[in-house]
């Protein structure tokens, strides 16, 4: 049973159109609940007009932060990392920290009316200083949270061994500036909350991962009992990270829902979802790496900045993950890094799948290609020469995992698992048709990636499991699935342990009244924590059935076999009774007093002592053309370590779509916002996701060592698609053009980006050339005017990186420049200047206070992208 592909018959209503998502609830009489957001990214509200929004028909409230003294200005969630204090604001009380941010909320009877109550709504806005950048808001004089000495949110560090000494002793040194670009994790349902009042409860049903956090928050935040809040999630279609956060909207319904005693809706439009909803993965890297002469990295010392946006919303976890784990698979013994989480006035930020590693891993593997070049070794030999080897586990490299334990690498054999994804993947088939290709304008790239990760994350799950007469088993969670297939490898797990028919197993979630505990969907950590508890409480079941059919069956416990939903005696399978038989006579057996309690039933936690930790391998093979700058995935390769896979084909499921998402961020998404800090990518005709013909066929392998952290051996699978993705294709692009001066060092690589970086290269390489005339010249000789026009007119021959490079001194290359690196880190500094002093005027213009602005909410209808992201925007 555990290890089949057995087929997700609980999940086979989503194919026939049955699923029943947030939006499909309507109970009687419910309201239709709208957000007005704040059209500045940071700004003082000076009036909210609501008079006239009140006044039209169907319109049952309309309300500003003062007219709701029963809810608290701030998150009860807010998380402080570093000891600084915050407060996400519910509504707006006085300063908007980012285009989207809740001001008000309007309540009517129809969607439609709800939309034009919304525009009837005016607020007042004295413009405040925008912080668009995360590095200008690092050092800027503008402090956006109240008693901030800086926008500096939290510091997060590692370290190992001494870094700085061992990139002294080092062959060569990379130094290189990397940027992950801001991403959504774009769920194809949106989020959303519909709350009522029945009897003394609460009721709130949310599209949430986390329903626990949302109870919690939202009984906080109305001062109600835990009890007294009930939260229900019906069918999600998609999460990703995001919905793991509690938000101002769940607080807004539940509070409205009372206010006006009748059911309240909010449904998050797509616009509203790019606007309000949590992103990830804005990171900016500073890093130096020093390798030995045959590959091997001595050391490595690095310092980042994270864009949190307004509020650290996701605390510091995922820039400790970015520390934790940017060496992960390879054998580094001196490491330092140091993390900044800054915020700026853009959406606060929240996990999105793999949250803090893909950046980790696009910095990591890009330092890979960059220093195989400057080696002038094979990229797969590089990482050949650092991949932890299977006699080294379990690995203990000196840094301490999130949850304060230190990291154990599980076992494994990734030296093994990559070679079989180089095979895989036609490695030196593809080298030979790079070769062949070379001089042409379609090249071939091929880029590799390693990763770990770190899964399952605690401190707990549980499970409980009932069995009915019937013979049906229900196991009850606290976690809730939004497409990863619970219902099926749970029910494989309980079924296994329990004997019974996979069949007649239930697995039910989404509803806190079932458990009082839960910790969400979110880390990859269902398996890892569901699936042992789930397995825990099955043995327990099934002891107490041994026990109860032992007395039916006439025989010892120690000689009752269950299996298929059968109980008999051992080695009479004739002799056997069905197990609901048994679950009915155990409600009133007397065989059960040692055990405490009646029936065929019980509840068991699990407490992981920490992670499990899971090798993957990525590879791809794309084709760049240099006059076009069009880019085609050709091929794409993954292998992943599950530990012990309970359902092969849902863990391939899960590999595909997270590797797609990884793609998306190496070739196209990316969150923009403009020197305002006003979102320009708000809507799915700015935000590009993968396409299916983007995307070419995906072969996975699985590479099973199972965990040595649970007895059932798993690891976490649902983010770790997500991780190496972006760099294996930013590594597969420069492979394709590497020759032509180009470095990439940010993700994504788009053809735009592409064609910024060869035309920097080839000036580059230009005025290379004309130096090199000029350096040829006599004493005395005067300049030749028309070699150097020559020089203007017709580029020069390209060169290899390894021609441009000078010849290393004996004893290695240290200390020598190398002219090529200089025009290219000077034209690159020459950006950064430029981009800097872009943002530094923007930021000049925005600094005294501003005329103050009106702004009317705009008609949906009649918005432009600029508007769409800036404007409030209703939704039911
Ligand atoms: N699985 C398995 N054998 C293993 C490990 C996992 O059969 N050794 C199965 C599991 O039983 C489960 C699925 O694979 O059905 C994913 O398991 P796991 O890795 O434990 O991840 P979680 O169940 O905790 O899911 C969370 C994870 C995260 S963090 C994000 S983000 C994510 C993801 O899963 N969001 C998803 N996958 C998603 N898939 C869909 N369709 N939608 C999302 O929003």
């Amino acid at each position: 049973m555990i290890g089949a592909s057995l087929r997700r018959t609980a999940e086979q209503r989503f194919v026939l159109g049955r699923g029943r998502f947030l939006d499909d609830l309507a109970p009687a009489g419910c309201l239709h609940l709208g957000v007005i957001r704040s059209t500045h990214a940071h700004a003082r509200v000076v009036a909210v007009r609501l008079d006239a929004a009140r006044t039209l028909p169907g319109v049952a409230a309309a309300w500003a932060a003062a007219d709701l003294p029963e809810v608290p200005e701030a998150m009860p969630s807010a998380f402080s990392p570093g000891k600084k204090t915050w407060g996400q604001s519910i509504l707006v009380h006085d300063v908007a920290r980012f285009a989207g941010e809740p001001v008000a909320v309007v309540v009517a009877d129809t969607p439609s009316r709800l939309a034009d109550a919304l525009e009837a709504v005016t607020v007042e806005y004295a413009p405040l200083p925008t912080l668009a950048r995360v590095d200008a808001a690092y050092t800027s004089a503008t402090k956006l949270h109240d008693g901030w000495s800086d926008n500096t949110a939290f510091v997060t560090k590692g370290s190992m061994g001494d870094a700085e000494a061992a990139l002294a002793t080092a062959h060569v040194v990379v130094r290189e500036r990397f940027r992950h670009g801001r991403l959504a994790a774009v769920p194809i349902e949106t989020r959303g909350v519909v709350a009522y009042t029945e009897g003394s409860t609460l009721v709130v049903w949310s599209s949430t991962q986390s329903l626990y956090s949302v109870r919690d928050v939202v009984a906080a935040a109305l001062g109600l009992p835990s009890e007294e809040v009930r939260v229900l999630v019906p069918d999600v279609g998609g999460g990703f990270g995001p919905k793991g956060s509690t938000y101002p909207e769940e607080v807004l319904v539940a509070a409205a829902a009372r206010r006006l005693g009748r059911p309240v809706k909010w449904a998050e439009g797509r616009r509203e979802h790019f606007l309000a909803t949590g992103h990830d993965r804005e990171q900016e890297h500073e890093i130096r790496v020093g390798f030995a002469r045959d590959g091997a990295i001595v050391g490595i010392d690095g310092t980042f900045l994270a864009d949190v946006g307004a509020y650290p919303a996701a605390g510091d976890g995922l820039a400790a993950n970015t520390v934790n784990h940017l060496c992960s698979p390879y054998r580094v013994r001196h490491y330092r890094n140091v993390g900044r989480g800054v915020v700026t006035t853009k959406t606060q930020n929240a996990a999105y799948r793999a949250a803090g590693r893909p950046e980790a891993t696009f910095v990591m593997e890009r330092l890979m290609d960059i220093g195989a070049r400057r080696l002038g070794l094979d990229p797969a030999d590089v990482r050949r020469a650092n991949l932890i080897k299977t006699a080294e586990m379990p690995y203990r490299p000196g840094l301490t995992y999130k949850d304060g334990v230190p990291i154990s690498v599980d076992p494994g054999d990734f030296h093994t698992a990559f070679e079989h994804v180089l095979t895989m993947l036609g490695y030196e088939t593809w080298r030979k048709r790079q070769a062949a290709r070379r001089t042409t304008a379609r090249r071939i790239g091929i880029g590799l990636g390693c990763y770990l990760q770190g899964t399952g994350l605690g401190p707990y799950e549980s499970a409980t499991i009932r069995v009915d007469p019937s013979g049906k088993v229900y196991v009850y969670i606290g976690v809730v699935a939004q497409g990863q297939g619970h219902a099926t490898t749970l029910a494989q797990i309980a079924a296994a342990e329990l004997g019974a028919r996979f069949e007649d197993v239930q697995v039910v979630a989404g509803d806190t009244a079932l458990l009082p505990f839960g910790m969400g969907t979110g880390g990859s950590r269902v398996t890892a924590n569901s699936g042992p508890a789930v397995a825990k409480t099955a043995r327990e079941v099934r002891t107490k059935a041994a026990r109860v059919g032992a007395e039916l069956l006439e025989c010892a416990p120690e000689d009752v076999r269950i299996e298929a939903g059968q109980v008999f005696v051992a080695g009479l399978p004739t002799r056997s009774v069905p197990l609901g038989r048994v679950a009915s006579a155990a409600v009133k057996s007397k065989a059960l007093k040692p055990m405490g309690e009646p029936g065929l039933n019980a509840c068991a936690y699990y407490y992981p002592d920490t992670v499990t930790w899971a090798f993957g391998t990525n590879a791809a093979v794309v084709e760049v053309d240099i006059e076009t700058c069009a880019i085609r995935l050709l091929q794409f390769v993954a292998s992943h370590d599950p530990g012990r896979a309970i359902n092969p084909q849902i863990v391939e499921g899960q590999l595909h779509g997270g590797l797609v998402q990884g793609i998306g961020a190496g070739l196209m998404e990316e969150i923009v916002y403009d020197d305002d800090a006003q979102l320009l990518t708000g809507s799915l005709m700015d935000y590009a996701i993968p396409k299916a013909d983007d995307v070419p066929f995906i072969t996975v392998a699985l590479d099973e060592h199972p965990s040595v952290v649970n007895d059932l051996g798993v690891k976490g699978v649902g983010e770790s698609g997500c991780i190496a993705p972006a760099a294996v294709i930013a590594n597969a692009i420069e492979d394709a053009v590497a020759d032509l001066g180009v470095t990439l060092t940010e993700v994504p690589v788009t053809p735009a980006r592409l064609f910024a970086a060869l035309s920097a290269a080839r000036a580059a390489s230009r005025q290379l050339a004309v130096r090199a005339t000029e350096r040829g010249r006599g004493p005395g000789e005067p300049a030749c005017p028309a070699s150097a026009r020559m020089a203007r007119r017709s580029p020069p021959r390209v060169r290899s990186e390894s021609e441009l490079r000078p010849p290393n001194p004996p004893g290695g290359s240290r200390g020598q420049p190398n002219p090529w690196r200089l025009a290219r880190s000077r034209s690159e500094r020459a950006r950064r200047l430029r981009l800097a002093m872009s943002a530094g005027a923007g930021q000049a213009g925005s600094s005294g206070p501003r005329p103050r602005s009106v702004a009317r909410q705009p008609s949906r209808a009649s918005s432009g992208v600029r508007s769409i992201s800036s404007s409030a925007i209703s939704s039911s």
